[in-house]
């Protein structure tokens, strides 16, 4: 069989043509003759596929062989975007893929446009997780991704008559052609039920969870090559399918119907993804969701782990680290322990010391609603053994507490897994640094503020107990590989060209080689013509996705990111209208001199967050003001960009000149669109948060331009917004104005009505006693906003200036990219080391 196999060339495009033809045929039933250009995408999806599955069997061969440490990233979300390019990227197969359908008389970019956008999260999170993958296999890294594949992803989101409207997403529609099912790998997933005692066949006492119903988890394997390594690592999705026992005794009865009902509900389990960020659903379904991945994705780590030769159990934190993506998998701690106790019967103070050896949490969001919280009842009926662990657990933590402490301490209610109330909850942040060897946040800020205000109680322990080092940063970055080298060839041309190598896509470091030629005008022609390019490129999608024709020698401004009070893309309308009223003040002659401007705006509100989706409203009925004034929309124009994803970001980045990233100081744990623009030259209008802080160390202070107040004097800010004494910029009075008259309300008494709301709620005008005003303190910023926008468009007018700025900003991100971030992942929290597979192998 081998033989016969090794009959073709994975890398010689004629090899690359006869397997395409054999899959049109055969796979696909198609014809050589008559096939669509979506036959051609799945058939080139195919011969992709045997080239990623061959090098995926062999790493894990390889693996196996070394019996190496792994690692196992658990999450909820990947928003991995299309795969075709990355992975022909990766695999280095780009000239003989080319080559092969430029034979056929195809383009291989025709091809990418054809796949579906696989958007399995909602945004930072799940993207960061993607970024991770890539990078865990380029650095030859043994880990693997566990999540959910789902059916459908995040929702579509058209905009109709400026709204907001979500459409669903069924991605997979004909199947994903690099997916490889795996009927062989299932593992079934107990909900429900009840707990009895009993003892097991060798007369030893023992807990049985029984009844209630079972899933099968089923495994989608998809294959993540490494770029520049013969690595192929997996991220496995599972799918939820009825239990394959089928109670035959009912084919005769009338509950025939409801079991077949039943089995099909089973399958509603990995159905959709949960539309939300910041905020959390106290969703029965959605908890049900977490715990059959996770359970699922133990089940097979262990299972992986006993198939070692001679494994012993005191050896588990050699060989597993996991890591646990926000709170949304942290029901791992509790299911850890019930399979290591129940079903591998290992003693109780053992199996916790395993458990918190193996696992980690990362935390995301500093925002107290993201964190998650379930009711003790829901579990108690969805998950009684993993309640009755919690209890279990949540004793002795309170004990050792309460040695410490004393026994009325607050530190303890606040550590206590369990919040009291009416209704009694399961603190699944407690529960994850309870139970991780490793805490950690994603920007150096965002971890100060979790020592400080998400877990000082949590923090002040560590201390306590000679650890400070259990919380610690992990600075997040994103793939150069997708982020430049496929969504911008020409920089990445210029990248190897100038530096003589393409060493720099997997040593960012080396792109400091680009700075000495910071100045050099071949360089600066070079680099226009690249942004050029892109502003060509994104005209096109502009005029595609909103019908508006751009100036490509405007300014490009981008805001992309989910709509979010705390991102203030309310602050950004606000700011364009202030433009608009500004222009329109000029004579003609005067406006002649004013930097032209196009400002895009994209992102998904959460389907049930009222204000985001006003958000939206606004900045579309703004645009249909300004685009169509005959005295303005030569030098102004701002349009909703819909349906903002991985693959139109692929498109809108490359061509920003800059991106606006103005959370209120303390709010955006990191960011990394931040550092995807930089990475492609754009500049930075933003404040002092999250991500921005480091990239403007990294990059110098002359490449951002920052404003807005500080994350240690928001707290006085907001106590003086509530109390009223909160002046009004006179130029931001002039907008509310402006809004209030109905200027952009398009006649339409419902959009009136909602604007204004927005207004009023910043202006403090409050309801019934309850402050819900300027929470994000748009108000206090917009003045120092202005500022930074007028020396934007200030160092915009110095062309060889701004040049420089932007190759000293691009060629200052080595910091940025994942595979600093997952290097130290690996050293600092797993313990895991790269096994680069050779070749031979
Ligand atoms: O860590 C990735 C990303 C950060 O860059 C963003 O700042 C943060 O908002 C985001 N968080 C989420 C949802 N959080 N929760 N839960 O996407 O994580």
């Amino acid at each position: 069989l081998w033989k016969l196999m090794d009959t073709y060339e994975p890398n010689d495009p004629e090899s690359i043509q006869k397997s395409f033809a054999r899959h049109l045929e055969y796979s696909l039933a198609c014809t050589r003759f008559n096939f669509t250009m979506e036959d051609a995408y799945r058939a080139a999806g195919l011969v992709l596929r045997d080239r990623l599955l061959e090098s995926l069997n062999d790493t894990n061969d390889y693996y196996r062989k070394m019996d190496v440490k792994r690692g196992y990233y658990l999450s909820a979300e990947y928003l991995i975007g299309r795969h075709m390019q990355n992975a022909i990227a990766n695999l280095d197969l780009e000239q003989p893929f080319k080559e092969a359908f430029i034979g056929l008389g195809m383009e291989l970019e025709e091809l990418f446009h054809e796949e579906a956008d696989p958007a399995l999260g909602n945004g930072g999170l799940g993207r960061l997780a993607a970024c991770f993958l890539d990078s865990m296999a380029t650095l030859s890294l043994p880990c693997w991704g566990y999540g959910i594949r789902y059916s459908y992803g995040m929702f579509k989101q058209e905009i109709q008559n400026g709204r907001q409207v979500e459409c669903p997403d069924f991605w997979i529609g004909d199947g994903c052609p690099f997916e490889i099912p795996r009927p062989d790998i299932t593992y079934p997933v107990r909900l429900y039920g009840e707990v009895t005692h009993g003892e097991d066949e060798k007369g030893n006492w023992c807990v049985n969870w029984v009844g209630g119903e079972i899933v099968q988890a089923m495994a989608y394997d998809n294959p993540i090559p490494g770029f520049d390594t013969y690595n192929t690592n997996n991220l496995r999705l599972w799918r939820a399918c009825p239990s394959k026992e089928f109670d035959l005794d009912m084919f005769s009865a009338a509950a025939y119907a409801d079991s077949v009902e039943s089995r099909r509900k089973a399958e509603d389990l990995s159905a959709v993804l949960y539309p939300n960020d910041a905020t959390y659903e106290g969703k029965e379904l959605r908890l049900r969701q977490q715990y059959f991945f996770v359970s699922a994705s133990l089940q097979d780590l262990l299972r992986d782990f006993i198939k070692r030769p001679n494994y012993k159990w005191s050896e588990l934190p050699e060989k597993v680290a996991v890591q646990m993506n926000d709170t949304h998998p942290t029901i791992a701690v509790a299911e850890m322990m019930r399979l290591l106790v129940d079903v591998m019967h290992v003693h109780w103070e053992e199996a916790w010391d395993l458990t918190t050896k193996c696992l980690n949490y990362t935390n995301h969001t500093v925002m107290p609603e993201a964190l998650e919280k379930w009711p003790v009842e829901m579990i108690e009926r969805m998950l009684p053994r993993h309640l009755q662990i919690i209890g279990e657990l949540n004793l002795r933590w309170i004990k050792d507490l309460q040695k410490k402490y004393g026994d009325h301490s607050p530190v303890i209610s606040a550590l206590s897994i369990f919040e009291e109330g009416d209704i009694k909850k399961i603190r699944m942040g407690n529960l994850a640094i309870m139970g991780a060897n490793k805490v950690n946040g994603v920007a150096a800020i965002h971890t100060e503020i979790i020592k400080k205000e998400t877990f000082p109680e949590f923090y002040k322990y560590c201390c306590d107990i000679g650890k400070p080092d259990k919380i610690v940063n992990m600075t997040n970055g994103v793939t150069p590989r997708r982020w430049v080298h496929c969504a911008n060839p020409a920089l990445s041309a210029i990248f190897t060209k100038y530096l003589g190598s393409h060493e720099w896509l997997t040593d960012m470091t080396k792109l400091k080689g680009m700075l000495k030629f910071k100045e050099d005008s071949k360089l600066h022609s070079e680099w226009m013509e690249m942004k050029r390019e892109c502003k060509a490129k994104l005209a096109a999608f502009v005029k595609e996705k909103c019908d508006l024709d751009i100036d490509q020698d405007a300014l490009i401004d981008i805001q992309i990111k989910r709509i979010h009070e705390y991102k203030r893309q309310l602050m950004n309308i606000l700011y364009v209208i202030h433009r608009y009223q500004e222009l329109k003040k000029k004579s003609p002659g005067e406006r002649e001199k004013t930097q032209k401007r196009v400002v895009l705006i994209g992102g998904k509100a959460a389907s049930a967050y009222v204000n985001a989706k006003i958000i939206i409203k606004l900045i579309s009925n703004v645009g249909k003001v300004i685009n169509k004034d005959p005295d303005t929309s030569k030098y102004l124009k701002v349009a909703f960009v819909p349906n903002y994803c991985v693959s139109a970001a692929q498109v809108m980045i490359p061509a920003s000149d800059i991106s606006e990233h103005i959370s209120t100081a303390g709010t955006e744990a990191s960011g990394t669109s931040n550092m995807k623009f930089v990475m492609n030259g754009g500049l930075i209008v933003g404040t002092m948060d999250g991500a921005n802080i480091e990239i403007r160390e990294e990059c110098g202070e002359d490449t951002m331009f920052i404003f807005g107040c500080l994350e240690h004097q928001v707290a006085d800010i907001a106590a003086k917004a509530k109390s009223g004494h909160y002046p009004i910029d006179s130029r931001l009075q002039a907008v509310f104005q402006a809004i209030r008259n109905g200027d952009f309300s398009h006649g339409e008494p419902e959009a009136q009505a909602e604007f204004c709301s927005l207004v009023d709620r910043l202006c403090n005008i409050q309801a019934a006693g309850t402050w819900d005003g300027d929470k994000y303190l748009v108000i206090s910023d917009f003045p120092s906003f202005i500022d930074a926008q007028a020396r934007v468009d200030a160092t915009y007018a110095d062309k060889a200036k701004w040049c420089k700025l932007s190759i000293q900003a691009a060629s200052s991100m080595a910091k940025f990219s994942t595979d600093r971030t997952i290097k130290e992942y690996a050293e600092v929290i797993w313990g895991v080391k790269p096994a680069v597979r050779p070749l031979e192998d």
